[in-house]
């Protein structure tokens, strides 16, 4: 063993979470995977986008509905505080994704990070959000998050925890590179991210198989180009005959998967994370103050599309 900076670093998929099924049945699994967590050296546990009900933005209905069936307004409640209760036993800090629902009634897509000590110790909202917000009658399913959930307010920050300084996001956010130099600059060692995606595209003719490569290529050119580990959580499976990739996976600095799930159920794969095999990156050929040249990069903070100023 060298004397490196580490930290035990799992990821707990998650299967179908079906329409019928229980917060509480959901926690359980959870729970359930905090412990196979812990009994593989983990420190950290990183669950899914959404993760304590089905994927609802698939489904047409009201914002009222939605926010009375798959909101939460407390977090934590007596149905998820199972949750802070383990990592306090165990001794495990964790990531979790969920729909927030604030006291003035306005829906973020959030995540947490909780200390091993039971406390939330970072929030974000989604920036990035994907899909639509009206309702597409031909298409198969609705993708609607601009409907139900506002842009994210909180920006890209790191928060240290467990001698780590971790950086979040969620799904959609991981394939821009924007989502990741922004924590890599507050000096972000391990990006931490859940995702929920469906393997079918309803705005375009995509193969299933480039839903799982894109995902890949993602995480693996973010974590090189930023000297980050990064951690997948996918929720996936078939929801209720609504089918989304799995491939939750854990990547080095080097851009190379360590680990990677074979399953499309509940399933934790684990590592140990050599925090100064990133630091290695960020000294040589990714030392920011040395080589970046953000002279020549103002446009990405001008322009949101090409040639299009920012509204
Ligand atoms: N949840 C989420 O952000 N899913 C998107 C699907 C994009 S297709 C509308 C993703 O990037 O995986």
């Amino acid at each position: 063993m060298n004397n490196h900076r580490s930290i035990g670093l799992a990821v707990a998929q998650l299967g179908a979470v079906h329409l019928a099924d229980s917060r509480a049945s959901v926690v359980r699994r959870l729970v359930e995977m905090m412990r196979e967590a812990k009994s593989r050296g983990a420190d950290f546990v990183v669950f899914p986008e959404l993760a304590l009900t089905t994927f609802f933005p698939r489904y047409w209905i009201t914002e009222e509905e939605a926010h009375e069936r798959y909101f939460e307004a407390t977090m934590p409640s007596e149905e998820t505080r199972p949750l802070f209760d383990a990592a306090r036993e165990l001794g495990l800090g964790f990531y979790l994704g969920y729909a927030e629902l604030t006291e003035d009634k306005r829906g973020f897509n959030t995540s947490i990070i909780v200390s091993p000590q039971g406390e939330i110790v970072g929030k974000y909202r989604k920036i990035h959000l994907p899909g639509h917000s009206d309702h597409k009658v031909d298409a198969p399913f609705q993708h609607l998050e601009k409907k139900f959930f506002e842009v994210g307010d909180l920006g890209f920050r790191v928060f240290d925890t467990q001698s780590v300084r971790f950086g979040m996001c969620l799904c959609n956010d991981r394939r821009w590179p924007e989502t990741y130099r922004v924590m890599a600059l507050q000096g972000a060692e391990v990006v931490v991210l859940g995702y929920n995606t469906p393997s079918v595209n309803i705005h375009w003719n995509e193969p299933v198989h480039l839903r799982t490569s894109t995902h890949l290529i993602s995480l693996q050119a973010n974590a090189y180009q930023n000297g980050v580990w990064v951690a997948a959580s996918a929720k996936c499976g078939s929801e209720d005959g609504h089918h989304m990739i799995g491939s939750s996976a854990i990547v080095a600095p080097t851009g190379e998967i360590v680990a990677r799930t074979v399953t499309e159920e509940d399933e934790v794969i684990s590592t140990r994370a050599d925090l100064d095999l990133g630091a290695m990156f960020r000294e040589h050929v990714f030392n920011f103050a040395k080589h970046r040249r953000p002279e020549h990069y103002k446009l990405i903070t001008e322009r949101t599309g090409v040639g299009a100023p920012i509204a």
